[in-house]
């Protein structure tokens, strides 16, 4: 089956306890078996991985140019300083969507621009952990 590589960047490993009134109350693990489960459904393997250090992401995404069909990234912090991200899914070819689980247009204004969106064929915003479903529905069309 496809491969979709699913990233996240630096905090979410605290997803769950780190401000539950902004990133809600469900942990990574869970967003991990959800995307599993539909995953299965749609006939997409996933492979979810965390890090707060922005050049194991950059390897993460180098490795996907062997290994998966697809990208959902949600960079975190990263998506609004990371340039060398942005030049690391420039080097892929597949299908990328960014995804954000806060409304990042509600809040401070650092945060509404994404190097990343530059290179993402789609974007979710603001849909809580659910986004990373909404994503891999997108990708499952997209690589069809
Ligand atoms: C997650 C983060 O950690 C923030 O740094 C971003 C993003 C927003 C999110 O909404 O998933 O600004």
């Amino acid at each position: 089956m496809p491969l979709v590589l699913i990233l996240n960047g630096p905090n979410l490993n605290l997803l769950g306890q780190r401000q539950p009134e902004i990133y809600g109350r469900e942990t990574l693990d869970d967003v991990a078996r959800d995307c599993a489960a539909l995953g299965a459904e749609l006939g997409l393997d996933t492979d979810l991985r965390q890090s707060n250090h922005e050049g194991q992401i950059i390897d993460w995404i180098h490795e996907a140019r062997r290994t998966a069909q697809g990208i959902i990234i949600n960079p975190g912090a990263f998506t609004h300083t990371s340039v060398a991200i942005l030049d690391a899914l420039h080097a892929f070819d597949g299908p990328v969507i960014e995804v954000h689980i806060s409304n990042v247009h509600k809040r401070e204004s650092f945060r509404h621009h994404s190097y990343v969106s530059l290179r993402a064929d789609g974007v979710i915003v603001g849909c809580g952990v659910q986004g990373y479903q909404l994503a891999l529905r997108r990708l499952a069309a997209l690589i069809a």
